[in-house]
């Protein structure tokens, strides 16, 4: 993910599409790799984007899109920071007869028909993957009456934390000797990973696992614990979420357990998808994009630089 030094700041519309590209902000380093993905792939299909970032509101998020729509762009694409709210901007979109990708995150709209389609990230699965890694390590530990479990959950209302929370619930469901003891949102922040885990290992001596919605706040965790002078990944069980090379380090030092990736490269795919509409061309409604899990167990020498 090397940044595009490309000014997307200008709307001049010559040749080619222009497309509106609506980002919630830089909370992560999975968040700066999306965008720079998306960025590089625009240029090099000779796309006009224009950028907008909402930082962390879904109010700029609303007032990014109505200017889409004043500039009269061709495709509108975002990430919508939580799933609910869409409806009127979309409309208004509809309206102006201007189509919509939706990416990375979903969205809960009465009209479906609001967008033309999704591509992104599957967190209901990322979050059974998760959930599956638990059971897997816990089964032959039959010393334990109780596993006790911490989550750091996403941003509050995303579908990508729903989901995460929805999936790894769903494993453990009947399973009643799994008990999530903590759940407290860090919002995909390294910061508030560290201060809720400062938080959490004051509240409680006996956590088995700790399950993070994204890497940057498990880093801040892994930190908070270190400070402590407890080992990550072996006094607590460590799983997380998006594969950014540090997470890979952690797993290969033996500090994660498991890392669950969650792919920010989706430029390419997204502008394609982007030029099709413009074209007037239908697109898939849903479309997930690609993604491994890294255990302790495997062959960390096999896994490429992740670029991030
Ligand atoms: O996991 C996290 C980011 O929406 C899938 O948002 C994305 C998540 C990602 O800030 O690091």
């Amino acid at each position: 993910c090397n940044a595009s030094k490309k000014d997307t700041s200008k709307i001049e519309k010559d040749n080619g599409i222009i497309v509106g590209f609506s980002q919630i902000g830089a909370e992560s380093a999975w968040r700066t790799c999306n965008t720079r993905s998306v960025q590089e792939a625009a240029a090099a299909r000779g796309v006009q984007l224009v950028y907008d970032n909402a930082e962390q509101k879904q109010e700029n998020q609303i007032k990014a899109l109505r200017s889409f729509i004043a500039y009269q762009v061709d495709v509108i694409v975002f990430v919508p920071i939580v799933t609910d709210g869409w409806d009127n901007v979309l409309q208004e979109a509809r309206d102006a007869g201007i189509p919509v990708l939706v990416t990375d995150r979903k969205i809960d709209v009465e009209n479906q028909s609001l967008y033309a389609g999704f591509i992104g990230t599957d967190s209901l699965k990322e979050g059974r993957n998760a959930g599956q890694f638990v059971l897997d390590t816990f089964e032959s530990k039959r010393d334990k009456d109780h596993i006790n479990i911490v989550e750091l959950f996403g941003t509050e209302g995303s579908s990508v934390a729903l989901g995460r929370a929805e999936g790894f619930r769903e494993v453990l469901k009947d399973h009643p000797e799994y008990r999530i003891i903590y759940s407290k949102s860090g919002d995909f922040l390294r910061s508030r990973g560290y201060e809720l885990a400062i938080e959490f290992l004051e509240m409680y001596d006996d956590i088995d696992v700790i399950y993070s919605h994204n890497d940057g706040m498990t880093l801040g965790a892994i930190e908070a614990m270190e400070e402590k002078g407890l080992r990550p990944g072996k006094d607590i069980v460590i799983i997380t979420i998006d594969a950014q090379q540090a997470a890979i380090d952690a797993l290969r030092g033996g500090k994660v357990n498991c890392v669950i990736e969650c792919n920010p490269k989706t430029g390419p795919e997204i502008i394609e998808l982007a030029e099709k509409l413009a074209a007037g061309e239908s697109i898939p409604r849903l479309q997930y994009v690609h993604e491994e899990v890294f255990y302790e167990t495997d062959d960390l020498s096999l896994i490429e630089p992740r670029g991030y």
